[in-house]
């Protein structure tokens, strides 16, 4: 591939709800600008930017692509996201390297939740914002609708650059506003206005000159002497306004049928700001803060935003260069890690070819094959500057689904797969909970773990079994309690003898006290060890439900041993049993995790979720609403949770988020207690 420098770099994210036609727009600006001889199609599984099995099993992009549409020697990165919730994560990463968004709106649905979404993140990471109204070819295609259903839900104003030339199966092409032409299919055929939309192509250019005009002092100037911009001045004032970030120009198009294409590029060269324009990147040294800007001639920086492990491939680096160049068979150094990575060759992505490059300049994005301690998020430099890049927040994964190897062998390489597939994927976790002996894994949403679980089949041969999520409930006492348990076995062979007395109480500050309070000697103090041993064991396991005992404290007090067969192990069961039928007689409770959760949702959804929420045992903390949104703060506890992700969604039409963490153990109501240890009581009957 020909290399570019960063002046003719673009770098534009394709971001909106799935299904808007993102994957099929590039596709067929690949194929407009002669990079592909074919166009793929999403119902056969050959574009290129969809080329992983999963997301051509399924129809829908999963993950992010790279695809480099050369257009007028200048090299436009689109970065193809998937629109569906669950692949948010793929969305943030791509958006923080990204110097425009291409918001996508399909001419039927109007604004849809995952195209908020993409707004928001465009707002967020402060890139300006371009949309295209898309599929205009639809059979209830309705440009007007579309425009408004976004312009009445944002606050930035929306000014069309280009009108639909007809609707539905009669959309010819697209009016624009800037050359006041119309073109014609593709947009190789430029003709007059027809007639009939000369009027209103006149008006709305008006606006759009008006809006050009704010975007620049000078123009403005020049706009009130004259009452009119030229083509190039509009465009210099639509090109500064859209990265103060209060306007989004609008596009018309319909990519799949490739109408509008050569307009849409034309207009993005125009818009789309080259990494020279973006404002300086902050990164960190260890002498402090460093601006840097988009030049090769500037320290290393370069921030690894995609990582993919995949074992015939092997893991490779997807990285942006903010600063200097990344160039093949050099050393770089990875702050983050502190480790020094030797790049074999540099690579520019195009779907999942890989086409080696000797230089990746400052501002384009780059691939590297085989690093090997690099992860998303690390920043790779040189030694001497050691610097480091920030790394966005990602949502926190929240939906939780048990896993368990599904063989032995699958049990031997758990560990080490789950490790490399959360190494790929920010919004994706795993842990092993001490208190429900399981092992968890958490995304954001059950397609999410769905995707993970199949790639952890089919790339990495690891078979999962999963489970409803156990809640990590604990055990306690809660007044004083006395009991003696003697083990004896003293029938044929060596006997067993002991015999405990102790007493139980409840305790704070820590989970387990041990006294030995025996008196003239009734149990010899080396018995004492096994005894602590055999009533550890099963506050591991717990009395009355399976879950861990905490807070309490014992006290052994008397006992008897016999000369021959008193032993350890006797001991051992006799202090387990006694601590058992002790802590029974304790009154024991159970303790629940209660999380502190943040919800936000739309204003009307406010009294549902309120409702919802209070069946869920929530103590509600706050509310607060500003601007047509709303968030309630409060606590509930985990057991309430553990499908929120997927209740929330469908209570707000996808449109509602929450967040939970961790806040403090509670007792749990008597009658909820009473059906735990009921059930767990069933198991242990049906075990034995
Ligand atoms: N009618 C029509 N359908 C389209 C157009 N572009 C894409 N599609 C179809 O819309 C569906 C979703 O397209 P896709 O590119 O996967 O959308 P994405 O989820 O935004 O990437 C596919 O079935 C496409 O064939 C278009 O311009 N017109
Ligand atoms: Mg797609």
């Amino acid at each position: 591939m020909k290399e570019f420098s960063t002046a003719n770099i673009r770098n534009i994210v394709l971001a909106s709800h799935s299904n808007s036609g993102k994957t099929i727009l590039v596709e067929n600006l690949l194929n407009f600008t002669g990079a592909t001889t074919r166009v793929g199609s999403i119902e056969d599984g050959s574009t290129v930017s969809d080329y992983d099995d999963e997301e051509q099993r399924r129809s829908i992009s999963l993950y992010t692509s790279v695809l480099p549409v050369i257009y007028k020697d200048i090299k436009i990165n689109f970065l193809d996201t998937p629109g569906y919730t669950d692949f948010v994560g793929e969305v943030v990463s791509a958006m923080r390297v990204s110097d425009c968004a291409l918001i996508l709106v399909d001419s039927v649905g109007g604004l849809e939740v995952g195209t908020e979404t993409a707004l928001e993140y465009a707002e967020f990471f402060k890139i300006p914002k371009i949309m295209v109204i898309n599929k205009m070819d639809r059979d209830n295609a309705n440009f007007r609708k579309a425009f408004d259903s976004v312009q009445n839900n944002i606050d930035s104003r929306l000014v069309p650059m280009q009108l639909p030339w007809g609707e539905k199966a009669d959309f010819n092409g697209v009016i624009d506003l800037v050359t006041m032409k119309a073109y014609k299919g593709d947009g190789k055929t430029v003709v007059d206005i027809p007639a009939e939309y000369q009027a209103e192509a006149e008006e709305a250019r008006l606006q759009m000159v008006e809006a050009a005009a704010e975007g620049e002092d000078s123009l403005l100037e020049k706009y009130f002497e004259n009452g009119d911009l030229t083509a190039e001045e509009t465009l210099q004032g639509l090109h500064k306004a859209i990265q103060e970030g209060n306007i989004i120009p609008v596009l018309v198009a319909a990519g799949g049928r490739m109408i509008g294409i050569a307009p849409l590029l034309d207009t993005l060269l125009a818009l789309a700001p080259s990494p020279l324009e973006r404002p300086a990147t902050i990164a960190k040294s260890p002498k402090g803060e460093v601006e840097l800007r988009f030049e090769d001639s500037g320290p290393l920086a370069a921030y690894v935003w995609k990582t993919t492990a995949d074992p015939f491939v092997g893991r490779q680096t997807f990285f942006r260069v903010y600063s200097g160049t990344m160039n093949s068979d050099t050393r770089v150094w990875n702050a983050n890690k502190g480790e020094e990575e030797r790049l074999a060759g540099v690579q520019v992505p195009f779907g999942k070819e890989m086409q080696p490059v000797s230089v990746i300049h400052s501002g384009d994005i780059g691939a590297v094959a085989k690093l090997s301690v690099t992860t998303t998020g690390d920043t790779l430099t040189s030694k001497e500057q050691h610097l480091t890049l920030p790394v966005p927040h990602f949502p926190n994964p929240l939906y939780r689904v048990a896993i368990s190897p599904k063989t032995q062998s699958d049990a031997a390489k758990m560990s080490q797969t789950l490790t490399r597939l959360v190494e790929e994927d920010m919004t994706l976790s795993w842990e092993m909970e001490q208190a429900t002996h399981q092992t968890l894994l958490f995304g954001m949403g059950d397609q999410h773990i769905d995707v993970a679980v199949r790639r952890a089949e089919q790339k990495f041969q690891l078979n999962l079994d999963l489970h409803e999520p156990k809640v990590p409930y604990e055990e306690h006492i809660t007044k004083e309690a006395s009991a003696m348990y003697r083990h004896k076995k003293q029938t044929g062979g060596s006997g067993q003898f002991g015999e405990v007395h102790l007493k139980v109480f409840p305790i704070e500050g820590e989970d387990f006290s041990f006294s030995n309070d025996v008196f003239g000697g009734a149990i010899s103090n080396n018995y004492m060890a096994p005894i602590e041993k055999g009533i550890k064991n099963v506050m591991k396991e717990g009395v009355v439900a399976g879950y861990p005992v905490h807070n309490v404290g014992v006290s052994v007090f008397d006992g008897k041993e016999h000369p021959v067969d008193s032993k350890p192990i006797a001991f051992e069961i006799a202090g387990r049993e006694a601590f058992k039928i002790a802590f029974k007689d304790a009154n024991p409770v159970l303790d629940e995790p209660i999380m502190k959760v943040v919800v936000s949702m739309p204003e009307a959804n406010m009294g549902d979720i309120m409702g919802d929420l209070n069946t869920r045992r929530a103590r509600v903390q706050g509310m607060n609403s500003d601007r047509g949104k709303s968030t309630i703060t409060a606590e509930v506890p985990l057991s309430e949770m553990m499908r929120y992700t997927t209740n929330l969604r469908s209570m707000t039409g996808g449109r509602g988020t929450f967040t939970m963490e961790f806040d403090h153990y509670d007792l749990v109501p008597t009658h909820l207690a009473q059906e735990i240890m009921n059930a767990r009581q069933k198991e242990l009957h049906e075990e034995s």
